[in-house]
């Protein structure tokens, strides 16, 4: 009889949905909220079958998510794994199972990349570097000290090493720029507001706060105006994402700079399940396209924010 062509697991290819098993993070943030509307809005526009698991932020929900859509036999697995390390058994059943699986938004540190199709998501370091360049520009031709403290993603995760990182490559300009504190605010406005709380109290001249994302930034907006200081003129702050409301304290002059970090990730992960389903070779690393803005460029950008 007729060869055929085996179209991947478990889908005859053509016409039929697809299912795709998604385990988010969590809702830590307005990034990740973000995030989470993009994947279900295009999986339905997509026409494909959305089982999605929010892991609270824990590790082991991630895994167990991954085990149930092996069990359900879905046709691709695609998740953003909270932390880089400790994939790589639930990934083999995966793989054991012929389940494509598509990392999204962060990396694993698996040494095996047959255990994934691709990766999609931001380049963290860059995103560190594009906020370490902005502040050595703001200080060039000055020979001030200047006194930064850091709020770190969630420890362990991709976001959080690789923006530490990039940040920390590109100070090395200035010798000037020195970071003094730094501390996990776990991507979450309550806990960048108390540990900014404790920065206050510990460091009397803090000129600068790099925060790994806008929700954190937020939270210490509240610590810095409670103790009488100005944000963005006093303590001039650097955040990364751009959600609307880190955006709206940019233009209002309480944040200095924005880096960018797109959460639309939908559209493109809907296509790439598709091919993956249909046993395509996938690109290994699809890289999301974003930029950088200042509070003048927050003020005319503002009104376009879809998030
Ligand atoms: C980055 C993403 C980070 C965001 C945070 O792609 O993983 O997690 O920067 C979110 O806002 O919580």
């Amino acid at each position: 009889g007729g060869g055929g062509d085996d179209a991947g697991s478990g889908n005859s290819g053509g016409d039929d949905k697809i299912t795709l098993g998604f385990s988010q993070v969590g809702a830590e943030s307005g990034w990740r909220t973000a995030n989470t509307k993009s994947i279900q809005e295009s999986a339905a526009s997509a026409g494909i079958d959305l089982k999605f698991s929010d892991a609270q932020g824990k590790q082991e929900n991630q895994i167990s998510a991954i085990r149930n859509f092996i069990t359900q036999k879905v046709d691709v697995i695609a998740f953003s794994p909270v932390v880089t390390s400790g994939w790589d058994a639930v990934l083999k059943e995966a793989k054991d199972a012929g389940i494509p699986v598509i990392l999204t938004d962060r990396a694993v540190d698996s040494q095996d990349t047959s255990l994934y199709e691709t990766f999609i998501g931001s380049d963290f370091v860059e995103e560190g570097k594009k906020a370490g360049d902005w502040l050595v520009k703001e200080y060039e031709g000055k020979t001030d000290k200047v006194n930064v403290v850091e709020l770190q993603g969630t420890t362990g995760s991709a976001p959080a090493i690789d923006r530490q990182k990039g940040f920390a490559e590109a100070i090395k300009a200035n010798p000037n720029i020195t970071i003094v504190k730094s501390q996990t605010g776990d991507f979450k406005r309550a806990d960048g507001k108390t540990v900014m709380e404790t920065f206050l109290q510990s460091t009397p001249d803090i000129d600068v706060l790099y925060a790994h994302n806008d929700d954190m930034g937020l939270g210490a907006i509240e610590a810095i105006e409670a103790a009488g200081k100005k944000p963005g003129t006093d303590i001039k702050i650097i955040t990364v994402d751009a959600v609307k409301d880190g955006m709206t304290a940019l233009a209002d002059g309480k944040i200095n700079f924005i880096v960018e970090c797109s959460p639309l990730l939908g559209p493109q992960l809907m296509d790439l399940a598709k091919k993956a389903a249909a046993g395509e070779t996938l690109e290994k690393r699809v890289l999301t396209e974003e930029t950088t803005f200042t509070q003048e460029q927050a003020k005319t950008e503002l009104p376009n924010r879809k998030y």
